[in-house]
């Protein structure tokens, strides 16, 4: 008998300390579809994900939502899992670090170090991170702070236990150099050899006194374990760990431990200690992603500007929200996330792309063949063959790519079957063709070629966004035949039966109008169809709404700095503040009207959301508002009372 093929990944499991932002979900999307590929490709998958419930910061939170840690962590584990369903998640297994089959597991863990000697009683003094749960010595922090969030630091001095990481580093720096696909993205590697390991290990202190909060150390209960040796256990203890015939002896060691970068010296140095420390066998890959950040920074749990994933996949659906997070960024790299971009994305490679092949093509066989699949001739010409031969390469790109964890280079190469079935569409012109009758079967084959691709298409398509697979198979007619929806089936073209019954449906992705999207995501209300039919009429009369002048930024401006720009004889280039952070430069024709020196110190009205623009090779960003009248005449507009520079004008 074949020997089974398993595949084990995970994801960090989360603090339920807030509800988690689109940055978490990222995480467990890339798992999912990674989990949901190798399910598709055959393998026997295990993949985790849960909750890191213990610990200093969750306790703080708890205390501050006047709540007991544990009714305080429920509620938010709750929400976690309906995210989860709603991103159509669909993992194995869900651990929580408050169970008592992990809390078990690492108590007897802990046990074990200190009985092998591995972990030792001492005090530790220096500082503490509480957002990240890390300790860090005073060379390590950047300007006092943590260096990882670069928030406030706590000088803790306690009796704890300490972890000899030394004894083990030159034996993870060997298993580090002997294994590349250890820790990937490879540029990930030399950072923690460099920055961590060859600099020398410190002992690690793994147990607190100062708050209760954690898994009580067995022998000493007046210490809890540390928050991360806690937590990484997870990933054993979930498959049941030092317990015969469970299917730990199946799935370990991991095959992938995704995570954010954040969280890499966790996972690459400690952790492959810990197991080295349980003489346990050392993930495959732990690959460090990059960021996914907002055009004003990086997101975070706490911060107000984290997007609530609940929100976007309610509105957008959990497919274009994954297909987005899985296509937009290159993994491993870091990335912005904007509604600019995503919504972009469902325009044109869900609508336009995907969406639009799948509802030309199907109204053609309904226009053109009443619906029923027409039986396909030999094939005609280059673009048949073209389409057929790129559709019979591309699963195993699609799965060599997916394999090395370059999963938005899978999905381009998807979306070239996407877009090359498209191009086939025009380069044949089918409605050329059905003007006449003799083309019937050139014209019954394009159709053909055109259902038996976006079949594939879609067999592709499961892991990435699992919805809309069953969508696109119902407008095919085969929703119900499940040996045309397995990867295998993609071995061999023209597995799809002439005479089907296909039927067009909805559009699987309507153009959004961006402006219109962005207007309501930023909390104003949608304008009805009534005021909306009263704006159109008022625009024809050069009036705009209300709504449309607020768009316009207009803030108080204080002129800081004025220069003339060389060769240039009406302009000036202007600086600005507006508060006490945001700094501007403008280029403004006014060098005919103002010396430089007289404007110093003038408050004028700006506008400051133009876009930027170089004029004459300058940056200009932002706009002087001015006075003109007749016979060249111009004067700056300003405020008749002192108002502070950045106030709002409306
Ligand atoms: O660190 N972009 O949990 P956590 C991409 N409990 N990924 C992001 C992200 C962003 N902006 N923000 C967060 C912990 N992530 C520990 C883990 S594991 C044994 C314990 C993702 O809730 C990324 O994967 O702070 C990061 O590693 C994880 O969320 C951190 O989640």
């Amino acid at each position: 008998m074949a020997e089974e093929k398993t595949f084990y990944i995970t994801t960090p499991i989360y603090y339920p300390s807030n509800k988690l932002h689109v940055g978490n979900s990222y995480t467990t999307v890339a798992a999912d579809a990674i989990a949901r590929f190798k399910r598709l490709t055959g393998y026997r998958v295990w993949f985790l994900t849960g909750t890191d419930e213990h610990g200093q910061k969750i306790q703080l939170q708890a205390e501050a939502a006047g709540k007991e840690p544990r009714a305080f962590v429920d509620e938010i584990v709750a929400w976690i899992k309906e995210l989860w369903d709603e991103l159509d998640i669909d993992y194995d297994d869900f651990i929580r670090t408050t169970e008592t089959r992990h809390k078990e597991k690492v108590a007897k863990i802990f046990t074990r170090f200190y009985e092998q000697g591995d972990i030792y009683k001492d005090k530790y003094e220096g500082w503490y991170c509480t957002p990240c749960e890390a300790y860090w010595t005073e060379r390590q922090l950047v300007d006092c702070k943590c260096p990882d969030c670069e928030r406030e630091v706590e000088l803790i001095a306690e009796e704890a236990y300490f972890f000899r990481m030394s004894k083990y580093a030159q034996r993870l720096i060997d298993h580090i150099e002997a294994n590349p696909d250890f820790i990937q993205p490879p540029s990930r590697k030399n950072e923690m050899i460099n920055n961590f390991l060859k600099p020398g290990l410190e002992d690690l202190c793994v147990s607190r006194t100062s708050f209760d909060w954690g898994i009580p150390v067995p022998f000493d209960q007046d210490h809890v374990i540390y928050v991360w040796l806690d937590a990484l256990s997870n990933y054993i203890t979930a498959l049941g760990y030092g317990e015969k015939g469970s299917i730990y002896e199946t799935f370990w060691p991991a095959d992938v431990q995704l995570i954010g970068k954040d969280i890499l010296r966790f996972h690459t140095i400690y952790w492959p200690i810990f197991l080295m420390a349980l003489d346990q066998p050392l993930p495959k890959t732990v690959f460090g992603h990059g960021w996914l950040m907002l055009q004003e920074g990086k997101m975070s749990k706490s911060k107000e500007n984290a997007i609530d994933p609940r929100v976007l996949a309610d509105r957008y659906s959990s497919d274009a929200l994954r297909y987005f997070l899985l296509r937009e960024i290159p993994f491993g790299q870091d990335g912005i996330f904007s509604l600019e971009n995503f919504i972009t994305r469902i325009n044109t490679d869900l609508a336009n792309d995907l969406g639009n092949l799948v509802s030309r093509t199907l109204t053609m066989a309904e226009r053109y063949f009443d619906g029923v699949l027409p039986e396909p001739s030999a094939a005609d010409g280059n673009t048949d063959q073209e389409l057929c031969s790129l559709a019979l390469e591309t699963p195993a790109t699609v799965e060599a790519y997916t394999d090395q964890l370059k999963i938005s280079d899978a999905l381009s190469e998807l979306w070239k079957l996407v877009k090359r079935s498209n191009k086939y569409i025009d380069e044949n012109s089918p409605w050329d063709l059905a003007k006449d009758p003799d083309n019937e079967d050139r014209l019954g084959t394009i159709i053909y070629n055109l259902i038996e691709s976006i079949r594939f298409i879609a067999v592709m398509l499961q892991p990435f966004m699992p919805r809309t697979p069953e969508r696109i198979w119902v407008q095919l007619g085969i929703s119900d035949d499940h040996e045309l929806q397995q990867w295998s089936s993609l071995a061999r073209w023209g597995a799809v039966k002439p005479g089907t019954v296909v039927s067009r449906g909805d559009d699987l992705f309507p153009r959004l109008n961006m402006q219109a999207e962005i207007r309501e995501m930023q909390g104003d209300k949608p304008a009805d169809k009534d005021t909306e039919g009263v704006a159109e009429e008022d625009m024809q009369e050069g009036l705009i709404s209300l709504d449309q002048f607020q768009q316009v930024d207009l803030r108080v401006a204080e002129i800081v700095a004025v220069e003339k720009i060389p060769k240039a004889d009406k302009l000036l280039k202007v600086e600005v503040v507006l508060g006490d952070s945001d700094k501007r430069q403008v280029v403004a024709g006014i060098a005919e009207h103002y010396q430089p020196d007289e404007l110093v110190g003038k408050h004028v009205l700006f506008v400051s959301n133009l876009k930027p623009v170089k004029l004459r090779g300058v940056l200009s960003q932002g706009m002087l508002l001015a006075a003109t009248a007749e016979g060249n005449r111009l004067a700056l507009t300003t405020v008749d009372r002192d108002m502070p520079s950045g106030s709002r004008i409306s």
